[in-house]
């Protein structure tokens, strides 16, 4: 018999799934039956923790450009997931979460039934789309939706859920998927205006965010014509890498600020203008931007702010669009952003005294491993390169210090980035404490033998937290859990294991030894 477990595989299967990242359950096993069934095609990596599960899938789909498929327990299972969808939904990652749910004639009922909830679907609706499937004969058409919810304009998570005597009931064959995903057609009518309006002004200035991650050649292309600075958000990070229009730094800061205040055009490109990046330090100062002409594929992102031009298009190829209307021009953009990052970097140093030599250590791993994936928790080098850092890789820096900000994010998503990119050097860069969250992902990461170096910033506590606690006039309180022994974790882990100074040099050197798996390097913060 052919169940809704195996056609549901089959489904993902037919929609270009290739791995699933799953902790099974006895609610869940029907879909395991499924996975057996789909022998070669679907790859299961098994983490330690739901969360896990999730974060992979996230940082799977960040590098891979497809969703990422979860399969979790009902309950339990899915609570432990859902702070991976909210930081999906805050970056904007599609990330699928297959689920179990209570047996049908049982739900609501508050029988304390195993692993019950009052009302699971709710609880994940007020989060993304989510779907309960009820109908065998209506899977495909489930799938669909959920497909659609998560790659048809701002993309984000979705989520599934099946009974559990469903699971295991006879299932047709699915049709063939539908449509995929709707592009989101180009507003030709108002190409010209754009163009105008762009080609009047003087001095423009381009705000890039994650929007551009699979567009950096358009991009590059624009500001070169428009001969404009480009100020690139954390999930902007990696493109244009050394270009000269590029400005690797954060709308927080000061100097970056007044390149934007200077401009005569604001040309705002595939971001959320949220305050984690515009904003970090809540001082306010936000310069005005309801001049800007402003793109994103999201009708509600573009009612969030005022803008002159809000234009609703896919970043890619609108950009694309306006470039043969455009007239090349010198409008010293080059000086412009050259002034904008000796000002921005400078201004680290007063920001927080030891913030150059945090950086100093980031650009180190850039210089080892060019080319690499760099994923950051939430710790003291990541804040210090969202500020100012210009990665060598489109797409190639991400974190959880941004946006929703789930500190343990890293070493699942770096497991799932290295998934999706078999041969890059993976950097997951993680703190003493944000290790302590997901430490059991390490394991995973050897049981896929993975070629990722953990590199701990080992501060002995929640230093970021203590520094704003010391800022507030709060007396540290509650900063301080002891750090692992990470020699012994490593090799409790199983783990090739280095411990060195914070020094650039002796952190590239230990860098460019080759690997072989997942290693854990400590750095011995000063
Ligand atoms: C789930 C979650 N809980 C708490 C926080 C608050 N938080 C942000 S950074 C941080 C400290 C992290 O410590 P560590 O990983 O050692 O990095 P450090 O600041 O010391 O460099 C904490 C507790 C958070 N962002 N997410
Ligand atoms: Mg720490």
């Amino acid at each position: 018999m052919t169940t809704v477990g195996i056609r549901l595989v089959e489904g993902l299967a037919a929609r270009g799934v290739e791995v699933v990242f799953g902790i099974p359950g006895v609610h869940t096993i029907e879909l395991y039956r499924g996975l057996v069934a789909a022998a070669g095609t679907i790859r299961h990596v098994t983490p330690r923790h739901e969360q896990g599960a999730g974060f992979m899938a996230d940082g799977y789909a960040r590098v891979s450009g497809k969703p990422g498929v979860a399969f979790v327990i009902t309950g339990p299972g899915l609570t432990n997931t859902l702070t991976a969808m909210a930081q999906a939904r805050a970056d904007s990652v599609p990330i699928l979460v297959v689920s179990g749910l209570g047996r049908s004639d049982t739900l609501g009922k508050g029988l304390g039934r195993l692993h019950e909830l009052p009302d699971q679907g709710a609880m994940v609706s007020t989060l993304c789309h989510s779907e309960t499937v009820t109908d065998p004969k209506k899977l495909g058409e489930v799938l669909d939706r959920a497909f659609s919810a998560m790659m048809s304009g701002r993309p984000g998570p979705a989520h599934i859920q099946i009974s559990t005597n469903l699971m295991g009931a006879p299932c047709p064959a699915l049709p063939p998927p539908a449509g995929g995903t709707v592009a989101v057609p180009l507003p030709l009518g108002r190409l010209r205006s754009v163009a105008g309006a762009l080609n009047d002004a003087e001095r423009v200035v381009i705000l890039a965010g994650g929007g551009v991650r699979r567009a950096d050649g358009a991009l590059q292309k624009l500001a070169e014509l428009l001969d404009a600075p480009v100020i690139l958000t954390a999930n902007g990070r990696g493109a244009m890498h050394g270009h000269r229009l590029c400005v690797p730094a954060s709308p927080s800061l000061t100097a970056v600020r007044a390149l934007i205040a200077a401009a005569d055009q604001v040309l705002a490109i595939g971001t959320e203008i949220g305050p984690t990046d515009y904003d970090v330090y809540a001082k306010g100062g936000v310069p005005d931007l309801s001049g800007m002409i402003r793109i994103d594929i999201c009708a509600d992102q573009l009612a969030r702010h005022p803008a002159k031009m809000p234009i609703k298009a896919d970043a890619g190829p609108m950009m694309t669009a306006l470039a043969p209307m455009l007239m090349r021009s010198n409008r010293e953009g080059a000086g412009r952003a050259e002034a904008t990052r000796l000002a921005a970097r400078a201004e680290l140093a007063g920001l927080y005294a030891p913030m150059p030599a945090q950086l100093a250590m980031v650009e180190a791993i850039r210089a080892a491993l060019p080319g690499a994936i760099i994923v950051g928790d939430s710790t003291q080098p990541v804040y210090a390169g969202n500020l100012y850092y210009d990665h060598d890789r489109p797409g190639g820096w991400f974190n959880a210090a941004t946006g929703y900000g789930a500190l343990g994010y890293g070493p699942g998503a770096a497991v799932g980035a290295s998934i999706a990119a078999p041969g890059v050097p993976v950097v997951c860069l993680i703190g003493d404490g944000g290790l302590q969250f997901s430490p059991g992902e390490l394991r995973t990461a050897l049981d896929e033998k993975l070629p990722i170096t953990f590199i701990v910033w080992n501060n002995a506590g929640f230093r970021e937290i203590a520094e704003a606690m010391v800022q507030a006039k709060v007396p540290v309180m509650g900063c301080d859990p002891s750090p692992l022994e990470l020699e012994h974790f490593a090799a409790a882990c199983g783990l090739d294991f280095a411990s060195v100074p914070q020094d650039p040099e002796v952190l590239a050197d230990f860098l460019r030894h080759p690997q072989n798996g997942p290693r854990l390097l400590e750095i011995q913060v000063r």
